[in-house]
C-alpha cells in the first residue's frame, strides 16, 4: 500500500463536550461522521491552555517549558516563539517525501517554509514584534477580500477563516495527487472570541435555552486557589451576566458549526480526488474555553476539563485496523504528531518517539496506567504558574509560583471539579502517587522554578 495521506483539521478553543455526537446539541453532522468512521478520543488533554504554548508544544513534540514558549508572544514581556530552528513534525513529513501545505492559522511565530510547509498560506492575528507589519498588512488584505472593514478583530477572525478555507480549497482542486503523498492542514481561528453570529445557524441556537454548566451554580471556590475566585468576581474572567452567558454560548455554537462546515468541505474534496480512504484524518484544537464553568469564561490561568480536555477525532486509513472506537485514556496533545508519524510509516523519532496512541488503538480495553502532563506559566490575565498530571480518572495541579497551592480532583466522582479531595485522607495514596509522577515529569523535561521563568533572560526567548 502507498503511503496514506494526512489531513489535519485544527480549530481554535473549541470545548471537548460541543460535537453533536457527544452533547446532542452542537449542530456537527460533519464531525459527527469522522467520528462515526473514525476513533473518538474522549480523554485528549491539551498540554497547555492558551494558543502560542500548546501549538508550538503540537508542532514540536515537546511541552512549552522545552520549547521555552510559556507564554503567548507579548504578554508580560516574554518573546518566546519558533524560530527557523526548530524541529517540527511538519519537517518529518517533508523529509520523508511528502507534500506539505498549510492554510489559516499558525500562531507559531516563524515563517511556514521554515517550519516544514511547502505552500500555503499563514493568516495569524497576531504575530512576533518586527513581523508584525507583514503580518497585519495580510491580516487587512484578508479582512478586505472576505468583505469586512480590515480593522476591526471580529472582521479580521471571521474573514481569516473563510480565505483560509477558500485558499485550501483553490489549492485543493487543483491538486494532481501525483507520486508523492500529502499532508494537508486547516488551521481555522473559529470558534475563539470575539464571539459573533454565523447567521446560517443562528436560527439553530436560542439564547434562552442554553443550557449551563453545573459548576456555573455549584462553584462555592472552597477549595481552590484564591485567584480563581477573585478573577471569577469582578476580575478578569467574570462574566458581565447571564444574558451575555447565553448569548455566547449560542454565538459560540453557531461558530463551531462554520468550523464542521469547513471540515466537510475539506474533506469532500479528499473524497472527490479519490484521495480519502488513504487518508488519516485529525481533528483537534488547542484548547477550550470555560464558558461558564465554575462562573468563568475565556482561558488561560486556570486548569479546569472546560479549558485543557479538547476535542479529539482520527480517522485511520484503509488497512489499518483499531480495536475500540471510542479511547478512554487520556493521550496529550503533544503525543498526536508521533501517532501521525508511525501511521504514515515513518519512524517517530526524538520527543515524537514517545507518542502511545497507537498502541492504544491496539488494546481491546482501556490502559488503567496512561498518565500524561499538561502546565501553564501565564496569560493575558495573570501569572499563576501550575503543572499536573491527568489520568482517566484523576487530575492533579502542582501550583508553583506565589499561588503554592494543590489540586486534586476525582473526575470518577465529581467530573465538574467541584471538590478538591487533595486532603482528604481517603486520597492520601492518589495525591502522593499523582504528586509524585508530575513532580517527576517536571524535573526529567528541564522545568525550572517560577523566578526562571520571570527572569529577563528567559523572557527574551532563547528557543530551540
Ligand atoms: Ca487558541
Amino acid at each position: 500500500m502507498t503511503q496514506p495521506n494526512v489531513l489535519i483539521l485544527m480549530c481554535d478553543q473549541m470545548q471537548a463536550k460541543r460535537m453533536g455526537f457527544v452533547d446532542g446539541v452542537a449542530h456537527t453532522p460533519n464531525l459527527d461522521a469522522l467520528a462515526a468512521e473514525g476513533v473518538h478520543f474522549t480523554n485528549a488533554i491539551s498540554v497547555h491552555g492558551q494558543c502560542v504554548p500548546s501549538r508550538c508544544s503540537f508542532a514540536t513534540g515537546r511541552p512549552p517549558h522545552e520549547t521555552n514558549v510559556m507564554v503567548n508572544f507579548g504578554f508580560h514581556g516574554h518573546c518566546g516563539t519558533l524560530t527557523p530552528r526548530s524541529r517540527t513534525f511538519f519537517h518529518a513529513f517533508q523529509e520523508a517525501g511528502y507534500t506539505t501545505a498549510h492554510f489559516g492559522k499558525s500562531h507559531l511565530g516563524a515563517p511556514l517554509r521554515t517550519l516544514g510547509f511547502d505552500v500555503g498560506e499563514c493568516l495569524d492575528g497576531h504575530f512576533p514584534p518586527g513581523k508584525e507589519p507583514i503580518e497585519r498588512i495580510r491580516v487587512r488584505e484578508a479582512s478586505k477580500a472576505a468583505g469586512g472593514d480590515g480593522h476591526t478583530a471580529q472582521g479580521r477572525k471571521k474573514s481569516c477563516h473563510y480565505k483560509a478555507l477558500d485558499e485550501g480549497l483553490a489549492w485543493l482542486e487543483n491538486y494532481q495527487p501525483g507520486d508523492k503523498p500529502l499532508f494537508f492542514m486547516f488551521d481555522t481561528n473559529l470558534p475563539h472570541p470575539p464571539f459573533h453570529w454565523e447567521t446560517e445557524w443562528k436560527d439553530l441556537f436560542k439564547p434562552e435555552e442554553m443550557v449551563w454548566p453545573k459548576s456555573y451554580y455549584e462553584e462555592t471556590f472552597e477549595g481552590k486557589p484564591s485567584f480563581i475566585e477573585s478573577h471569577a468576581r469582578g476580575g478578569p474572567h467574570q462574566l458581565e451576566s447571564e444574558e451575555q452567558l447565553r448569548e455566547e454560548m449560542a454565538q459560540y455554537y453557531t461558530l463551531i458549526a462554520a468550523v464542521d462546515k469547513a471540515c466537510g468541505r475539506i474533506i469532500d474534496v479528499f473524497k472527490q480526488k479519490g484521495l480519502w480512504e488513504n487518508t488519516i484524518a485529525l481533528f483537534f484544537t488547542d484548547h477550550g474555553d470555560m464558558m461558564g464553568g465554575h462562573r468563568l469564561r475565556r482561558k488561560g490561568t486556570m486548569p479546569y476539563e472546560e479549558l485543557y480536555n479538547i476535542p479529539c477525532i482520527m480517522k485511520l486509513p484503509k488497512g489499518r485496523a483499531h480495536k475500540r472506537a471510542v479511547i478512554e485514556e487520556p493521550v496529550s496533545s503533544t503525543d498526536l504528531p508521533g501517532a501521525l508519524l508511525e501511521l504514515a510509516g515513518i519512524e517517530p523519532s526524538g520527543p515524537f518517539a514517545d507518542s502511545d496512541i497507537v498502541r492504544a488503538l491496539q488494546r481491546e480495553a482501556p490502559s488503567g496506567e496512561a498518565c500524561v502532563f499538561f502546565e501553564h506559566y501565564a496569560a493575558w490575565w495573570g501569572i499563576h504558574p501550575f503543572y499536573g498530571a491527568r489520568t482517566a480518572t484523576l487530575k492533579y495541579v502542582r501550583y508553583y509560583g506565589d499561588d503554592d497551592f494543590e489540586e486534586l480532583y476525582d473526575l470518577s466522582r465529581d467530573p465538574d471539579e467541584l471538590h478538591n479531595v487533595v486532603d482528604d485522607p481517603d486520597y492520601c495514596e492518589q495525591r502522593k502517587e499523582l504528586a509524585s509522577k508530575a513532580d517527576a515529569w517536571w524535573r526529567r523535561t528541564g522545568g525550572r522554578s517560577a523566578d526562571y521563568y520571570e527572569s529577563d533572560e528567559f523572557k527574551e526567548g532563547v528557543n530551540p
